[in-house]
């Protein structure tokens, strides 16, 4: 939800503020890489697709990826067309949401989730030979995955890791230590909150080297923070990047609309709580990830200013991102002019 009243929305739009990196198509939830020199934007592909609103996210009916290309941070993004299709997926029935990807000897690695029929979330992955796909999905979900919302993050020492996870809609709440019950729900606002998920990938990228281990994200005094800290715990959308040596777990926050990080000193975390990256946008969910380019740090989010602040129809969008002296990130603002 935005901090925004609805009728501002015109007058937000004519504002000199981030544009859509494309507008021919809605995209959201984008994951960007510098491969082979260039920026690779791994979007979801938002649609309408006919779904009625409900609380498990349904109206999120998207059925494809595409793979956005930038050859600089102010240069045109070029669709490359579609890289994936439900249809294609043996094991999956709809819902694509947020993706991302790797690339390991050469060969590129798509992560997404997507539901099952039954009505359960679990990640997939396809394999490409170049960062635009075609990317061939393997026939079945990667074994011990669920939830939603894959990050991959490669550390200098050859090792990837897949973070994942998002409540409410995402389904994280129906697990306990990898386990599914679907009479599980939230813990209680003073129990710790649920933390995303993190496993080491194997060496050939398709499946995970361990079983997922429940990531901790602690306040300034090294306690937990707890499931009722709505403005700060962890909701959905994980990305790990390393600065100056430290690992930065940020997330969005769901039901409060931030984007959120926590700093750790290994990819496994604990995590310690920082502050904000970025403030509410247009439409309720927000969904972002944090990428290097020449020296230079970028934040790609998304809103849905372009179609009317209509939820499921979002586009993505990128403002560089600033750290201060310590290596605390400065919180973006995305429509102060
Ligand atoms: O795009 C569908 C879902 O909305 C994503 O998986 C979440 O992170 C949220 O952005």
């Amino acid at each position: 939800m935005s901090d925004e009243p609805a009728s501002d929305l015109h007058m937000l739009a004519s504002q000199a503020i981030s544009q859509p990196l494309v507008t021919h198509i809605y995209t959201a939830d984008p994951s960007a890489h510098v491969f082979e020199g260039r920026i690779y934007v791994y979007p979801s592909h938002d649609i309408d697709a006919g779904v009625p609103f409900d609380d498990e996210g349904s109206h999120f009916g998207m059925e494809d990826y595409h793979v956005l290309r930038m050859d600089s941070p102010d240069g045109e993004a070029v669709d490359c067309g579609v890289a994936l299709h439900v249809k294609d997926v043996p094991w999956a029935e709809r819902q694509m949401w947020a993706p991302d990807a790797a690339c390991k000897d050469g060969k590129y690695f798509l992560y997404f989730p997507a539901k099952r029929a039954d009505g359960r979330f679990q990640i997939g992955v396809a394999t490409g030979d170049g960062p635009a796909g075609p990317f061939a999905p393997e026939p079945e979900p990667i074994e011990g995955s669920y939830s939603i919302d894959p990050a991959v993050f490669s550390d200098g020492d050859g090792a990837s890791y897949l973070y994942f996870g998002g409540i409410w809609g995402g389904q994280l709440q129906k697990y306990r230590d990898n386990v599914y019950d679907p009479a599980h729900g939230e813990p209680a606002d003073d129990a710790p909150a649920l933390g995303p998920r993190v496993a080491r990938l194997s060496d050939d990228m398709k499946r995970f080297a361990e079983a997922p281990r429940e990531i901790a994200i602690l306040d300034e005094a090294g306690q937990p923070l707890r499931a009722g800290d709505h403005a700060r715990r962890y909701f959905e959308g994980p990305w790990v990047h390393r600065y100056r040596g430290r690992y930065y777990l940020s997330y969005s926050t769901g039901n409060t609309h931030f984007i959120c990080y926590a700093v750790g000193d290994n990819p496994y975390g604990p995590f310690t709580y920082q502050g904000k990256i970025l403030t509410p946008v247009v439409g309720w969910t927000t969904h972002h990830s944090i990428c290097e380019f020449q020296g230079r740090w970028y934040l790609f989010y998304h809103d849905a200013l372009l179609s009317g602040g209509v939820t499921h129809l979002r586009s993505v969008k990128m403002t560089e991102l600033h750290y201060d002296e310590h290596g605390r990130i400065i919180t973006i603002r995305p429509y102060a002019n």
